[in-house]
């Protein structure tokens, strides 16, 4: 099963309450406060990680609770703090925060004297999520909704953008842990020597968070169904696909690593077909296109012998129709047109009609199945990805 978006719960644990205790030993009735602190609450955070490709782990685990802190106890003992939930996602994960829930756990007050007189004012408007320092600014349009438009499914609601997780090891803070509540000894004052109350530790931050994973290529594949894009990306990196004489044998996207004699690598990602009335969710629609969005450069497939009865100057025109009315900065991406199934009779012929109807258009023939032309292949896409702007 592919997952690339999941409606999840965080929440992150409940500071320990600070402690009201004195001290007491022997000879020594009256040894004033000694009561601990609470200890931290553990935080939520998501790691972004290169070894998984989808987020199946969140399907089964959609709510994700970190462990409180410690309460404070006598002797001056403070509370352990909870260890933080780490979390791996896979690199191309974005977060949209979704209306938070608020607190349904009741904090801690020991002392109705103490709330009222220690508790700072900012505990009731507490942080929802804080970002960590390394998650990187996220600049990228807000007003498209991709959670509404995914076939099949209920829309979920889109929320806000509050991080992008791109490489591998980036961290970022979900849910921030509850502080501690302090314990009465830090209140010991010349004219209070017995404060007889302690902070209640904060409550952890919790909310619904939205997952949605963009994976990370610099090459896309698209094409209609059986163009051969799972042939070509067999042939070109040790990705394995599907690969079958039906459509939509590739049902969601892969991504295979092209290395060059001189170590030189290009990951590139193959989809599932596109086809016309993709955007009205004929076919598998196109929300799968997300997973190109961040390519450096789009490769579009034809099948130049026209094997399924159709045109390949009309499949190209298909597909850049569906490309723009899913994003037009997809459409306006660097291409490169590609002519495979060159070894069918028909497609010399259609070739040479291609090059009429769609003038201008560079085209590179290959023949995926026999590997004619990979070598031309290769170089261009290396050219075109060193050329293309940065995404
Ligand atoms: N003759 C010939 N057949 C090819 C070539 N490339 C792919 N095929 C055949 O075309 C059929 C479809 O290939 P796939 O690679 O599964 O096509 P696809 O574009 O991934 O199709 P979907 O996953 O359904 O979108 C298979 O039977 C392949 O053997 C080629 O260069 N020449
Ligand atoms: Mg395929």
């Amino acid at each position: 099963m592919f997952i690339d978006e999941i409606k999840i719960f965080a929440r992150a644990g409940h500071g320990g309450r600070g402690c009201v205790a004195f001290h007491r030993e022997k000879f020594i009735p009256k040894g004033g406060p000694s009561g601990g602190n609470g200890g931290r609450g553990a935080s939520v955070i998501l790691q972004a990680d290169h070894d998984l490709n989808n987020l199946i782990a969140q399907y089964f685990n959609p709510r994700l609770m970190a462990a409180d802190g410690g309460h404070g106890l006598g002797k001056g003992c403070d509370g352990a703090a909870g260890k933080d939930l780490v979390i791996k996602v896979p690199c191309g994960t974005m977060v949209w925060q979704l209306e938070s829930t608020g607190s349904q756990f009741p904090t801690h007050t020991g002392d109705e004297e103490a709330e009222t007189e220690v508790v700072p004012s900012s505990f009731s408007g507490r942080p929802i999520v804080k970002a960590a320092a390394n998650a990187r600014a996220v600049e990228i349009d807000l007003s498209k909704d991709t959670a509404a438009d995914h076939a099949g499914r209920k829309p979920v609601p889109k929320g806000e953008l509050v991080a992008d997780l791109t490489t591998d090891g980036q961290q970022f803070v979900l849910c921030q842990g509850g502080r501690g509540g302090l314990g009465n000894r830090n209140f010991a004052t010349a004219r209070r020597q017995t404060p007889r109350f302690a902070q209640p530790g904060e409550p952890g931050a919790e909310s619904e968070f939205r997952l949605e994973l963009r994976l990370m290529a610099e090459v896309g594949l698209v094409g209609y169904p059986n163009a051969g894009k799972s042939t070509l990306l067999a042939a070109i990196s040790r990705a394995r696909p599907k690969i079958a004489p039906y459509p939509f044998t590739t049902l969601h996207p892969q991504i295979g690593i092209l290395e060059y004699p001189d170590f030189h690598r290009i990951t590139v990602c193959d989809v599932p077909g596109l086809i016309e009335g993709a955007h009205r969710n004929v076919g598998l629609g196109h929300a799968f296109l997300r997973h190109i969005e961040r390519c450096k450069i789009l490769v579009l497939l034809v099948d130049m012998a026209g094997t399924d009865g159709r045109t390949p100057w009309d499949d190209h025109a298909q597909l850049l129709q569906e490309l723009a009315l899913y994003d037009e900065a997809l459409a306006a991406k660097p291409r490169l047109v590609v002519a495979n199934k060159m070894d069918e009779p028909a497609a010399a012929v259609n070739l040479k009609k291609f090059k009429r109807r769609v003038p201008k258009t560079p085209v590179l023939p290959i023949s995926a199945a026999f590997g004619e032309g990979m070598d031309k292949f290769l170089r261009t896409i290396r050219k075109a990805v060193e050329a293309a702007p940065a995404t």
